[in-house]
């Protein structure tokens, strides 16, 4: 059951809620473009790796260009390879006017390497972290971090994807050829106006953070085809959204099966056939390809399908059917070529070994509560001005350090809602997740993670370790991954020593 059918959305005051149907744009009709695949850039050997932040332009639509940000690029960054027991480093210049944080989401690395909101590049300047990867194969991702911009300058295109590879994800036969079997796949939401242009701000953004109307894969527009092999294909799939919470599924229906989370890989593949991902979420599936049939993967907005249609998603064709059904336009089709070299060896029945601390273990016990308070009256819009997003009272102050957390020892994190849904991500971190709001925790979601979904009835609850170091200069965060959210002060500070 991936779903929660108790979640609440907000609509009220919700500028930015997707009210229009589901008309299909005018490009929608065209033909289906290639899936773009991030250019991979392997840092495994220790070089230096070059990254300019700069502006950009793309066509996303045709005739029209886009005025963007990017990494290296016009849009979004190149993929970023590394591995376990190897250093990353890493030269980011930022030719932006504006300042840039880059947080390396997922890594286990010390505060002043994490790249949180202490660690703006101003403009010009340049930031040379070296990342010593110790933690396990995983997907992470890289994107800005930037206090009180970063939803404005990932909606803008500054993200981009990171691999770890160890010995233990060699050891095991998974489809690992990147852009071939082993495909990234960011998933974001983007409003385009008249003239091609981003629409975007946070000032007029709803309750639940700002919604694209139309969906971007790689930084194209969906519905996009991908040619890949007769046999297992891999998707690293990424929620880069600033604020949606995405259902994914297979058009015909087919069962999939999940092998990693945030921080890995899953102990056994989790077989599914919907899968909901929240922002910042990172989910590795594997989808048998072996009969050389094509197949599509579809996007759909979490917030679009209301508890009546949740109940039936998993007949996925009645949702078709439906008058007021969720858009299907917005697709990846995998299209076999069997010219292609597939992988065809079984799925393993073991993927790794996840060992949870033993109650006597757990030395802390922190809790978190996250709120937003309505300012009062504000008429349609509910702006930045009238909405207080704190957590345990507090909005993120970049002076004051919010918790303090001895480092090499186990604590249990309590995190709930006072209102609505949100992905609580912790940084330096992978952790275990005990219960997910107030309910036993779903297989695929009992591996490594650092972003849990809380609600507002129930306590989500995970145990966590931190190894390296965080320091009052450089401290780690945890935040809401709604940007928006973020941006608003829903964030606080803390140290490990
Ligand atoms: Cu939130």
């Amino acid at each position: 059951m991936p779903f929660s059918l108790s979640r609440r959305h907000f609509i009220a005051g919700s500028v930015s809620a997707f009210s229009v149907g589901f008309t299909c744009p005018a490009w929608s009709n065209m033909q289906p473009t290639r899936l773009p695949i991030p250019e991979l850039v392997d840092g495994t050997n220790g070089d230096p790796v070059d990254l300019q932040i700069r502006t950009g332009k793309r066509a996303f639509l045709p005739g029209l260009e886009t005025s963007t940000l990017g990494i290296s690029q016009d849009y979004l960054g190149p993929t970023l390879r590394t591995r376990r027991n190897s250093e990353l480093n890493l030269s980011y210049t930022n030719s932006l006017s504006e300042g840039v944080a880059i947080h390396g989401h997922g890594l286990h690395v010390p505060g002043i390497v994490d790249g949180g909101p202490q660690l703006e590049i101003a403009p010009g300047d340049q930031w040379q972290p070296r990342l010593s990867i110790l933690q396990p194969a995983a997907t992470c991702w890289y994107h800005s971090h930037t206090h009180g911009k970063s939803g404005e300058q990932v909606y803008r295109g500054l993200a981009g994807m990171i691999i770890i590879d160890d010995e233990e994800s060699d050891a095991i036969d998974l489809p690992s050829r990147y852009g071939v079997d082993d495909l990234p796949v960011i998933i974001q939401d983007r409003t385009f106006d008249a003239q091609g242009q981003f629409v975007y701000s946070l000032n007029e953004a709803g309750e639940d953070g700002w919604f694209g109307e139309t969906v971007l894969i790689n930084g194209a527009i969906a519905p996009l085809v991908a040619a890949v092999p007769a046999g297992k294909v891999r998707l690293r799939v990424l929620n880069g959204a600033n604020a949606r919470f995405y259902v994914l599924a297979f058009a015909d229906n087919r069962t999939f099966f999940k092998i990693g989370s945030d921080g890995g890989l899953l102990a056994e593949p989790v077989p599914m056939t919907t899968m909901e991902m929240s922002p910042g979420e990172r989910c590795e599936v594997v989808v048998d390809l072996s009969d050389g049939a094509s197949a599509e993967l579809l996007v759909f907005f979490e917030d679009e399908i209301d508890a009546e249609e949740e109940g039936l998603i998993s007949g996925l064709q009645n949702i078709f059917s439906e008058t007021n059904a969720p858009s299907t336009n917005w697709s990846l089709k995998l299209n076999v070529d069997q010219a292609l070299v597939a992988h065809k060896a079984p799925l393993p029945d073991v993927l790794a070994s996840i060992v949870r601390p033993e109650e006597a273990e757990i030395a802390n016990v922190r809790d978190f509560v996250l709120d937003m308070e309505d300012g009062g009256d504000h008429g349609a819009h509910a702006g930045h001005a009238a909405m207080d997003m704190t957590i345990n009272g507090a909005a993120m102050d970049m002076s004051v350090i919010n918790e303090r957390v001895k480092r090499g020892v186990w604590e249990r994190w309590r995190v709930r809602s006072n209102q609505g849904a949100h992905p609580f991500h912790v940084h330096g971190c992978s952790f275990l997740i005990e219960q997910m709001e107030g309910s036993v925790t779903p297989p695929d979601q009992q591996g490594w993670k650092d972003t849990v979904v809380l609600d507002d009835d129930d306590w989500s609850e995970f145990v966590v370790r931190f190894d390296h170091s965080a320091t009052e200069q450089h401290p780690y965060m945890y935040h809401c991954h709604i940007l928006e959210h973020e941006d608003r002060g829903m964030m606080g500070q803390f140290t490990v020593t």
